[in-house]
């Protein structure tokens, strides 16, 4: 009999790539979905609307990571061979907006899983999505391993440390198969439109398809490494498959600023930038034209800023067996392309995603 998976944050960019590795590997797979106003289902529509999927293969629950009369419920229903907890209030940004709900989502939300399966002593292994965020502030230490010193500069950071760090303390503590994933930024055409690369490639498709002016950024000078999602969630999967609980960080080993992701995006649509000015005064323009295209706009500053991230995947490349696939190139490409193709109703996502049509 095949396995079954349990999904918490099954609607998102990760949650949608998982369901679709599991179920190819003949996984049920059963989501935690929240109650929306609206349809927040759009990643996995074509999963739910799969007839080749009978529907005993995947269900969605409605749920809540706040809620653990809910989460026990589901467990005792469920019964899940794997647990894959990522849901989350996952907006670095937005987290200085709302850091008491994220602290209780993205924190707690670990530790009312993990209490539900020690409590109802199943056998479950457990996946918690862990982050480069962890390492936010030590700029030194990049490229980041799994013993380099923790460091959150934002309260979604600080929130992953007590899930990093209850997932470690429960599998001491109770003997579970729990373990983290540090993963570094990874992206693709289904991530969210507020994180900055697909805040970029939408603005670029939407100047290519002439419905917005310019784009406008915070700090262009942090890095990253940005990877694809596709592959991590590979990772995830594989992480779970090994003989003993353990952290592995998965990257790519490259770091580039947000300025090259915009300059990369931009050749796509053969435009090439130039930049005049600094800091806040700084701007891209069409070299060709002179025409504005890109400038900062300070309200997407944050309080505090992780200024380099760059991850060693050494470990997870030797024992897992884990390398990327796509390179940075092909992302950008990859998410250009996808935007413009679906750019004929292009909208301006303003500060933290409040939505603008334009035209
Ligand atoms: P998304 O923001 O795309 O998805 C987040 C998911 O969490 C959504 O399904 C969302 O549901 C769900 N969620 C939010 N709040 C709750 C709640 N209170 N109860 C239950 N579910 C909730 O994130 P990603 O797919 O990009 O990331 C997946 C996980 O991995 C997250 O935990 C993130 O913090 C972590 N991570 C992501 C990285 C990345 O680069 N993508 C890197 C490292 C870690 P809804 O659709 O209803 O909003
Ligand atoms: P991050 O991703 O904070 O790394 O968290 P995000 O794409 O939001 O920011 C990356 C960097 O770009 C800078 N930036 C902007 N960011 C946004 N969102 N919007 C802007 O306009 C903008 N301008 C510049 C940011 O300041 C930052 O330095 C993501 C999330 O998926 C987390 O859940 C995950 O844990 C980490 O990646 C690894």
């Amino acid at each position: 009999m095949g396995k079954i998976a349990l999904i918490t944050g099954v609607t998102g960019q990760d949650g949608s790539y998982l369901s679709e590795l599991l179920l190819d590997k003949g996984y049920e797979v059963h989501g935690i979905i929240r109650r929306h106003s609206s349809i927040s289902t759009e990643r996995i529509e074509h999963l739910c609307n799969n007839r080749q999927i009978k529907n005993d293969k995947f269900k969605l629950h409605y749920g809540d990571l706040s809620d653990s009369s809910n989460i026990n419920n589901l467990l005792c229903k469920i019964k899940p061979d794997e647990i894959y907890n990522l849901g989350a209030q996952s907006h670095v940004g937005v987290s200085f907006e709302v850091p008491e709900y994220t602290a209780d989502v993205t924190g707690i939300g670990t530790l009312r899983l993990l209490e539900a399966i020690h409590m109802l002593k199943a056998d479950t292994k457990f996946y918690q999505a862990s982050t480069s965020e962890l390492f936010g502030g030590l700029p030194k230490t990049a490229p980041q391993n799994e013993n380099t010193m923790f460091y959150p500069k934002s309260p979604y950071g600080v929130a992953k440390l007590y899930s990093y760090w209850i997932t470690v303390n429960y599998r001491e503590s109770y003997d579970l198969f729990a373990s983290n994933g540090i993963l570094f930024n990874h992206e693709s055409p289904r991530r969210g439109e507020t994180f900055v690369t697909r805040k970029i490639t939408r603005a670029v498709a939407g100047i290519a398809n002439g419905s917005l002016d310019k784009l406008s950024l915070g700090n262009m000078n942090a890095k990253r490494d940005w990877g694809y999602a596709g592959d991590y969630v590979e990772g995830m999967w594989r992480i779970l498959q090994q003989d003993k609980p353990s952290d592995y960080v998965l990257a790519t080993g490259e770091t580039h600023t947000v300025r090259e992701f915009v300059e990369l995006a931009f050749a796509e649509i053969s435009i090439e930038l130039e930049w005049q000015g600094q800091g806040v005064d700084e701007k891209g323009y069409d070299k060709k034209t002179g025409k504005l295209l890109v400038d900062v706009d300070p309200a997407f500053f944050r309080p505090a800023e992780v200024e380099i991230l760059c991850g060693d995947p050494s470990r997870a490349q030797k024992e897992l067996g884990w390398t990327r696939g796509v390179s940075f190139r092909d992302l950008v490409t990859m998410m250009v392309k996808s935007d413009i193709e679906k750019s004929g109703k292009v909208e301006y996502v303003s500060n933290y995603g409040f939505i603008e049509k334009i035209g």
